[in-house]
């Protein structure tokens, strides 16, 4: 048989398959998304604090610098996460903050 399905059947020594090489990846890498905590005059630091650890699982002296940071400068950013966790974590802090009555606002801004 002249093709019994093997490769290299034209004697020349090449497969006789040609191999194209991808350009660009065959899945595309998600958008991702900064959490950001906005500074207010009225919400607790230590409220801010126990946020930081129990939504995005900082430990404590980092959740206090983040704290602080946006306590200065007004803004800072709690987490880099895909649309629909950062949606998620944005909602949990706005939930957090309603039910104790504190006026801290989150927001998200694509990276
Ligand atoms: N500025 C607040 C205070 O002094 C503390 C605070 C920090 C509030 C960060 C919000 O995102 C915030 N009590």
């Amino acid at each position: 048989m002249s093709d019994d399905g093997d490769q290299d059947d034209d004697g020349r020594g090449g497969s006789g398959v040609s191999t194209i090489t991808r350009t660009s990846p065959r899945t595309k890498r998600p958008s991702l998304y900064k959490v950001l905590l906005l500074n207010d005059d009225y919400t607790p630091q230590e409220f801010v604090v126990w946020l930081l650890e129990a939504v995005f699982h900082k430990g404590h002296d980092e959740a206090h610098q983040i704290m602080m940071h946006v306590h200065n400068t007004g803004v800072g950013i709690c987490g880099v996460y895909t649309y629909e966790v950062a949606e998620t974590k944005v909602a949990q802090v706005l939930e957090l903050a309603r039910r104790n009555e504190h006026p801290l606002q989150c927001t998200m801004e694509r990276e």
